[in-house]
This record gives structure tokens, C-alpha cells and sequence, in this order.
């Protein structure tokens, strides 16, 4: 009898210790610690974000789990993001999906030139897509939110009031937004936000192509005096959970995560689109920004070049076996109705 108890005892403590090592839950009284892993500097949008969805799971839960930020890749980079999230060296992560266009083909599709108006139908456009498909590449994680930026324009260091001023300038760009520049006969160079700001101080760089946020957060507008409105594309971005993570937490604290999904990414578009309003107030008034519209004659020219992205993207999509057109009409819809 006192040996199976023994047997019992000992099966336990390993049990025990198995649980402590392998899974972020602490079998001892204590929060849960997980950590957010992020790419870009603290006060980005990404990052904004970040701290918002600690301090409402903080607050929800009760203080039953407790999130440590990694902002500006010091835990995980922008293109190891997802990876890193699934070998476990970060709980959760940030990624901008755009940064691989060939990973994250479904929900990469919203950065297609189809018209979407803000951040925040973006984020709701971008997350319904994600949810009926259900892409392949995101079986390993766990999905905690979607979001996107929003329209992209133009800043540089010279004016471009039409085609002719940017053929060949080097403008950076990622992902989708890279062949749109290409499109209108830019040399479109590509690297992760980050890297921008070296690129732009040496001249590798005359400008670049993003959602306008990033020149009050990344003080592009000291040196990019000027700005094309071209209201483009989006950028699509993911918050990444690891899945033993995700199963090691008690159902209670799921469902507070579960709750706040659609809820964060349609705050982070609606925070992106008022801080958007925000930075380009801020570059006009101090910073003698010069912001340009295009003519109507002339953006007609500019947009008939973005006409075969669409065909192409689908051809291209296709021919790896995703329902390309259907995706298309999906978001389509989807903008319609989440603008309403
Ligand atoms: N426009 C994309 C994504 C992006 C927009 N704002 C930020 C801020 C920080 C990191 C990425 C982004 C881009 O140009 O990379």
C-alpha cells in the first residue's frame, strides 16, 4: 500500500514539473505570464495596439494572466515573426502579412486594388475573409486579431504630381504596394517599415509608399516634405498566438480572448484611421508638409495602370488552386458591407 503510494506520489511530482517546464501556465498560485512579441518601435500602430490588448486581457481576466511587451523586434523580427511564434519564442506575436506575399496568399488579397476606404472597414473586410477560409498556413497558431492600415500614399522628398515625376524614383514599398509603385513606372524598393527610416536618412531612398500615420510616428515628415494622395491599397496585418499556448490556458481566459477578437481589430482600424487624421494635421501645421491631389484626369491615368493586378493576382492564384475569383467577390461584398 505504501509503495503504490509511493508509485502515485512520484507519477505526480513528474506529472507537476512536466506542466511547470512545458507550458506558460505556473501550476503554483501566480498570473499567467505570456509575452507579445512586435516589430516596430513602441509608439507604431502595431505596437499601440499591443498595449491596449494587454491592458484589456489584464483587466478581464482579473489579473489571472499578465503580458510582457517586446516592442521594436526585440524578441522576434519582422520576417521571423510567425515562425517564432510557432517554435514557442514568443507566445504571441505581431506580423505584417504584406512582408510575405507568398505565405499569406488568402488574406494578402485585401491589399488588391479593390477599393477599400479606411482601416477600420479593412480590419472588419480582412478579418470575415480570414474567418471563411480558414487559410492553411495560420492551422498551426491561433488567431487573436486581424487588422489592417490604412489607404497607402505617396511621401517623398520631391513633389510627384504626375507620371511623369515618378518614373524611376526609388520609393520603398512592401508586398502588394511594391508592384502598384512598379505599376505607375517607380523603382520600387522593398523593406520592412523599420529599415525605412535608415534608408531614407542615407538617400537609398527618395520616399515611401504607406498609410500616412507613419509621418507624425516616424517623423518621415522632417524629410518627406511631400505627399501624393493616391488612397491605394492597405497593408494586412495578424496577432499570432502559439497554439500549445493557446491550449494550455483555462477557458475562462480563452473566452476573454476569443470575446475581444473581432473587437480589437476593429478598434485598431478605427484608432489607425483617426490617427491617420491626426498626422497629417501635425505634418501640414509644423512640419509645412505639402499635400497633392491629383487631378482628375490625372489619377484616371493612374489607376487605369492597376487594372491587370487584379487579373494577374487571380491568374496567377488560380493556377496554385485557391479559389482566386471567389476571394475577389468575397471582398468585394464584404467592403460594401461593412461601409455601410
Ligand atoms: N504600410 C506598411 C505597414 C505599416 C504601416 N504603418 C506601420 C508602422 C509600423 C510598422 C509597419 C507599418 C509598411 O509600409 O510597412
Amino acid at each position: 500500500m505504501k509503495q503504490k503510494l509511493g508509485i502515485i506520489l512520484i507519477g505526480f511530482f513528474v506529472a507537476a514539473l512536466a506542466v511547470t517546464t512545458l507550458s506558460p501556465v505556473p501550476a503554483v498560485a501566480g498570473p499567467i505570464k505570456l509575452s507579445y512579441a512586435n516589430f516596430p518601435p513602441a509608439p507604431t500602430f502595431p505596437c499601440v495596439q499591443m498595449e491596449r490588448w494587454k491592458k484589456e486581457v489584464e483587466k478581464r481576466t482579473g489579473g489571472k494572466v499578465s503580458i510582457d511587451t517586446y516592442p521594436g523586434g526585440t524578441l522576434l523580427g519582422s520576417k521571423n515573426m510567425m515562425d517564432g511564434v510557432i517554435a514557442g519564442q514568443a507566445n504571441i506575436g505581431n506580423l505584417c502579412m504584406a512582408y510575405q506575399p507568398g505565405r499569406f496568399i488568402v488574406t494578402n488579397a485585401t491589399s488588391l486594388p479593390l477599393g477599400i476606404p479606411n482601416a477600420r472597414v479593412g480590419s472588419l473586410v480582412l478579418w470575415d475573409l480570414w474567418e471563411k477560409y480558414q487559410p492553411e498556413e495560420f492551422a498551426k497558431v491561433k488567431v487573436l486579431a486581424m487588422f489592417t492600415t490604412a489607404p497607402t500614399n505617396i511621401m517623398s522628398k520631391v513633389p510627384v504630381r504626375t507620371l511623369q515625376d515618378i518614373k524611376g524614383l526609388d520609393l520603398r514599398a512592401s508586398g502588394g504596394a511594391a508592384q502598384i509603385l512598379g505599376a505607375w513606372g517607380a523603382n520600387p524598393v522593398g523593406m520592412p517599415m523599420p529599415a525605412t527610416v535608415e534608408a531614407l536618412q542615407k538617400g537609398v531612398v527618395k520616399g515611401l509608399y504607406s498609410s500616412l500615420e507613419v509621418m507624425k510616428d516616424f517623423k518621415f515628415a522632417e524629410t518627406c516634405k511631400y505627399v501624393t494622395m493616391t488612397d491605394t491599397v492597405i497593408y494586412p496585418f495578424a496577432v499570432v498566438m502559439n497554439m500549445e499556448t493557446w491550449k494550455s490556458l483555462p477557458k475562462d481566459v480563452q473566452k476573454v480572448m476569443d470575446d475581444l477578437r473581432v473587437e480589437q481589430s476593429e478598434w485598431t482600424g478605427s484608432y489607425m484611421d483617426n490617427h491617420v487624421t491626426e498626422a497629417v494635421k501635425w505634418s501640414k501645421e509644423t512640419q509645412n508638409v505639402e499635400f497633392i491631389t491629383l487631378s482628375k484626369k490625372e489619377k484616371k491615368q493612374w489607376d487605369v495602370k492597376l487594372q491587370f493586378l487584379t487579373d494577374k493576382w487571380v491568374e496567377n492564384s488560380k493556377a496554385k488552386g485557391f479559389p482566386a475569383k471567389a476571394i475577389v467577390k468575397d471582398i468585394e461584398k464584404l467592403i460594401k458591407k461593412h461601409s455601410k
